[in-house]
């Protein structure tokens, strides 16, 4: 331990703390910007500069350890002429159109000028020369509000070890983007939004669809319906003010309805599908029909991965359409049937925590029913602000259900908002198929949690199946590499693009932290234990689907709208 004196208190910590760490500890928050913990640790932005006593040159707190015996000054004239004017420079740079700004009242430049108490901006505006980049169908990048923090390029690299962002250029003229300035579409963005999360401005953001469901709701001859995945209801509430993962399942359902949308159906029925279609596929390969691993395909981001980082091993993924795609095929054809509706009038949205999932929407194979399958994909974070734009109190919301058939669900399409969750439905049906017995422990807790790769061995009838689940795509490519180089023998394997699994999704609110997760991630399990109906063969709705239009999993209907298949 190593005794130090931040402002006159003493505090004992261990030898390599950050002068940051130690301040937090006896409640002193010195102000940050570029620092992420563990991720981003450059002590580039200045903004948490401090005066060590003896020193001849402020210091950045995020990345100077203390010493024993040192005395830090953190609110000394210096200090704060010294921060006043390191923010300054940074805003003399940045497009600080604050009321338009999609992060306005949730940016971390604004917060930190409050804080410091940025009155007047001595530098005049700079202008980027270089234009928004929409090229994707998920993600915005304006580097005019970009502060170069470089938070979005350590994570990009670090966490999803994709590198599709790096710093250009030098000095004054550096700016952030694809190598060679390339369009983000042109890049090996997988368009998974985890820079969304850790931007502190708007220089990242989801391209909105909100206009255009606004326009679908205002227009009479269109059905509009609406599917909400299984990670909204633990996280939407936080953007009203709830704490992190509480379900708030029957107030977004109250709040879609008041939004409009004419029937309000759960992601989660097709989630239970998804298990009936995998399980069986699973088994069909355990069977020799079929390659080993099997892989999960639901995860767009983990798609866009695979597709361009492994390409050669692209036959071990489920056909299965994901959970989003399964509902939009059938909003257009079974539900269609069932409610007399013309398919060219209905209008599909879903409320995804996921940008990539806007991406998957428009994949041109997504379009089984004959139209586009599902029309626009709002993020958890769109849904906050169409229902702030509407006025609606969240708070005072009744609690209401989900329209039947299609908002059915059980507690296992509900776990796969969580990483380990598809993979533990699975198994809970499979077990069941296989053996014809009840399962009596239904919880695998082997594939719960934030651990990076969790693997589990079951006995299932005579076999050992050996499962393997990664979340987040450093994770993900390290069990690649194992498989690849032949040092794994796994049978089934879940992989989920953002830590956590969806509950970490790039559409879900700002901050999403590990602390954050970790309680979403709470809510979700508390959610699946309050459930009747645990398993995904129990759904009845899904019974009934079989019955009337589907025959039976793997079956021909089944094939044409519900699989899909992937071309390197
Ligand atoms: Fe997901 Fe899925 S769990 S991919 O994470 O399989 O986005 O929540 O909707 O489709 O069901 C996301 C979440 C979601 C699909 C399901």
């Amino acid at each position: 331990l190593v005794t130090v004196k931040i402002d006159e208190q003493e505090v004992q910590v261990e030898k390599g703390t950050t002068i940051l760490e130690a301040a937090k500890k006896i409640g002193i928050q010195i102000p940050t910007l570029c620092h992420l913990k563990e991720i981003n640790e450059i002590g580039a932005c200045r903004v948490c500069v401090v005066e060590v006593e003896g020193a001849r040159t402020l210091s950045a707190s995020c990345v100077t350890p203390v010493g024993d015996g040192m005395a830090v000054h953190t609110t000394s004239p210096r200090v704060q002429h010294a921060r006043k004017l390191n923010l300054e420079l940074l805003l003399g740079d940045h497009d600080y159109s604050c009321p338009s700004c999609i992060r306005n009242l949730n940016c971390e430049l604004q917060d930190v000028a409050q804080k410091i108490g940025i009155r007047d901006i001595r530098f005049a505006q700079k202008k980027s020369k270089y234009p928004k980049d929409r090229s994707t169908a998920a993600l915005v990048r304006d580097p005019a509000k970009c502060i170069l923090c470089r938070r979005c390029v350590s994570v990009c690299e670090k966490v999803q070890t994709v590198r599709a962002i790096v710093p250009l250029e030098r000095g004054m003229k550096t700016v952030i983007g694809p190598a060679f300035h390339e369009a983000l579409t042109d890049s090996e963005c997988i368009q998974c939004g985890q820079c969304v999360l850790v931007c502190p401005t708007g220089a990242l953001y989801e391209k909105e669809n909100i206009d255009d469901v606004w326009s679908a709701l205002g227009n009479k001859e269109k059905h509009v319906v609406v599917q909400t995945a299984p990670a909204i209801r633990v996280a939407i509430g936080e953007e009203f003010g709830c704490a992190p993962g509480q379900v708030s399942t029957g107030k977004l359902v109250a709040a879609l309805r008041r939004l409009g949308f004419d029937k309000v159906f759960d992601t989660d029925f097709t989630a239970d599908l998804t298990i009936m279609e995998e399980g069986s596929e699973f088994l069909k390969r355990l069977k020799g029909q079929g390659k080993l691993p099997l892989m999960t395909s639901c995860s767009p981001g983990w798609i866009n991965f695979i597709e361009t980082f492994y390409p050669d091993m692209l036959s071990h993924l489920s056909t299965c359409k994901s959970p989003q795609q399964m509902f939009g095929a059938l909003a257009k054809t079974y539900y269609a049937e069932k409610a007399g509706i013309d398919p060219r009038d209905i209008v599909s949205v879903s409320i995804m925590p996921c940008v990539a999932k806007k991406f998957e929407a428009q994949r041109p194979e997504m379009r089984d029913s004959g139209y586009q399958d599902v029309d626009y994909v709002l993020t958890t974070r769109e849904l906050a602000r169409m229902i702030k734009q509407a006025g609606i109190s969240f708070d005072q919301l009744p609690e209401e259900d989900y329209d039947a058939p299609l908002g059915i669900s059980t507690g296992a399409g509900l776990i796969f908002g969580a990483t380990g969750g598809v993979m533990e439905a699975a198994l809970r049906t499979v077990y069941e198929i296989v053996t014809g017995e009840q399962l009596e422990e239904i919880n695998f807790y082997q594939v719960r949690g934030l651990s990076g790769v969790k693997e589990a061995t079951v006995r299932v009838g005579d076999s050992d199946v050996k499962v393997a689940v990664a979340h987040g795509i450093s994770n993900a490519r390290a069990l690649m590499e194992k498989i690849t180089s032949g040092a794994a023998d796994y049978h089934f394997i879940e992989i989920m693009c953002c830590p956590g699994g969806c509950i970490g999704g790039g559409g879900q609110p700002i901050p999403t932290n590990r602390e954050v997760r970790e309680k979403r991630l709470a809510g979700i399990y508390q959610g699946d234990t309050g459930m009747q109906l645990r398993k995904s063969h129990q759904n009845p709705a899904v019974q009934m689907l079989y019955q009337e239009y589907l025959g039976e999993p793997l079956g021909e209907k089944s094939h044409h709208l519900l699989h899909t298949s992937y071309a390197p």
